[in-house]
């Protein structure tokens, strides 16, 4: 009896520690987040992906195809401009709740630390949706220019616009990684992983009201709304890729 007892307060003493150490507990990601609080709304939270010293905020989305998404670009109303150099995209800028770019180290530390997949939400100026879905997403460190390694398309009613870029560097106007004998950020007024150049172009110039100035520099999602149309909105999140995708 009395062995059972003393097995039953050292387990209640555990179970206790157990709990107590879970107010300490610092999420990577948007996803640790819901795992930890599964009534998590959407909105700007506190992650960890380089650790209990570099605390970062970031919006999460808890409401798209079951939330969880930690969404790392995000235009939505012309803002903030994303003509940048390379230090502005290495580090990030914008606002979390508003318009930013989560920052290349930021986003190699989170592909890094998980499988993630993406997903692309944008919308046009009649308020219609549309998306874009890969099976996977990660970038390499700076020392191979955050070289974008991207899975298959897995789908959306936007199409593919995205696997052209596959493997490309990152390139902003005063960093040149592209393919193409100028830069492609100062050809197309943004900052991506540019080809030569691209197909599409997120982080190109906003056009309010969608009123484009030159073909092709604006926000443009090519399999949507081809060259000649700016988005209203388009954001880039990320989440844990499920255990079993079975596919690259
Ligand atoms: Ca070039």
């Amino acid at each position: 009896m009395m062995m059972q007892e003393t097995f039953l307060v050292a387990l209640l003493v555990l179970v206790a520690s157990v709990h107590s150490s879970s107010q300490f507990y610092l999420p990577i990601d948007c996803d640790d987040i819901y795992r930890n609080d599964n009534t998590s709304s959407s909105g700007v939270y506190k992650i960890y992906p380089g650790g209990p010293t570099t605390p970062l905020h970031v919006y999460c989305d808890m409401d798209t195809d079951g939330g969880r998404w930690t969404v790392f670009q995000r235009r939505i109303d012309g803002t903030e401009s994303f003509f940048r150099p390379w230090k502005h995209y290495k580090t990030g800028f914008g606002n979390v709740a508003g318009e930013y770019w989560l920052g290349l180290e930021n986003i190699f530390l989170l592909t890094m630390r998980k499988e993630n997949e993406l997903r692309v939400d944008m919308e046009d100026w009649n308020g219609e949706r549309s998306s874009a879905q890969y099976s996977s997403f990660s970038i390499k460190s700076e020392s191979v220019g955050y070289q974008l390694h991207l899975g298959s398309f897995t789908g959306g009613a936007a199409g593919d616009s995205l696997s052209e870029h596959n493997s490309m560097k990152f390139t902003t106007y005063d960093k040149d990684q592209d393919l193409l004998d100028k830069n492609c950020a100062q050809q197309y007024l943004g900052g991506f992983w540019y080809k030569q150049c691209h197909t599409t172009n997120p982080n190109g110039m906003y056009a309010p009201n969608g009123a484009i100035a030159y073909e092709n520099v604006h926000v443009i999602w090519r399999t949507w709304k081809g060259w000649n149309y700016s988005l209203k909105t388009i954001a880039m999140k990320i989440r844990l890729r499920p255990k079993c995708s079975c596919r690259n």
